[in-house]
């Protein structure tokens, strides 16, 4: 292990924008005011990759085939949405193996105390927190491997991802202090923006509007 601040030498890499989306079930306002909105004109920006983390989803039961299923609408969503296959890289995240082999990596050099004050985990892992997925835990150390393994500086996404992706910037730091790499790897940009970055759910003002929140409408 070395000493260098990481953050003392600069990235010098392109721009690039990476931003992903479960295939958990219909999209809903939340999504597209507090993510997909936004992937169109950062597109004609710079270079963009949009994943479908199906990875993601199984952290909590899925049936295969509803999945298969989700995964091409959500991909034709993105299309419907104003995204350009031939600007945009448009992708399933299970289809490049090297996002599940970095997630290995940042999962050895996270540290079990920042995984345990994240509250997505929290929320929905619920009463009974001994019976959630181990997968479900580590569900950030494979979101920082999608930014990361792709080396994106910006990511667009809702106000519930802010903490996910600090914790991101916290694992890559680490990284690069440990590994004696400083100014390796980008530290991430939040794009948080716009009116609506938390639209609220409709049956219970507290919580966030969810894909995943059962409903029969
Ligand atoms: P799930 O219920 O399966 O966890 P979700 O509705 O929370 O799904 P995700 O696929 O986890 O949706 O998130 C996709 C994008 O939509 C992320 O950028 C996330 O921050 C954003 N997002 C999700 N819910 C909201 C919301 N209520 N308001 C604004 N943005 C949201
Ligand atoms: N955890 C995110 C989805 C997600 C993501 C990403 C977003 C997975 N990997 C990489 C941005 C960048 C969520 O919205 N629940």
């Amino acid at each position: 292990m070395t000493d260098v601040a990481a953050d003392t030498v600069p990235y010098l890499g392109p721009e690039r924008v990476l931003s992903g989306i479960q295939p958990t079930g219909n999209l809903h306002l939340g999504n597209y005011l507090g993510a997909l909105r936004r992937f169109v004109p950062l597109a004609e920006r710079c270079e963009t990759l949009y994943c479908i983390v199906d990875m993601h989803a199984i952290t909590v039961w899925q049936d295969p085939a509803e999945l298969r299923r989700s995964t091409r609408g959500l991909a034709a969503a993105y299309i419907a949405a104003g995204l350009d296959p031939a600007r945009s890289i448009i992708f399933n995240q299970s289809q490049v193996p090297a996002h599940a082999e970095l997630a290995w990596i940042l999962s050895c050099v996270a540290r079990i105390g920042w995984m345990n004050r994240m509250t997505q985990f929290k929320e929905k892992a619920g009463k009974d927190r001994e019976r959630a997925s181990l997968g479900l835990y580590a569900y950030p150390a494979l979101m920082a491997a999608d930014i990361l393994v792709y080396k994106a500086t910006h990511v667009p996404v809702g106000e519930d991802q802010k903490q996910h992706l600090e914790l991101a910037r916290d694992i890559e730091q680490k990284f690069m202090v440990d590994y004696g790499v400083p100014g390796f790897l980008p530290l991430p940009e939040p794009l948080i923006e716009g009116p609506a970055p938390r639209v609220m759910s409709l049956r219970d003002g507290t919580k966030k509007m969810s894909k995943s929140d059962p409903s029969d409408y």
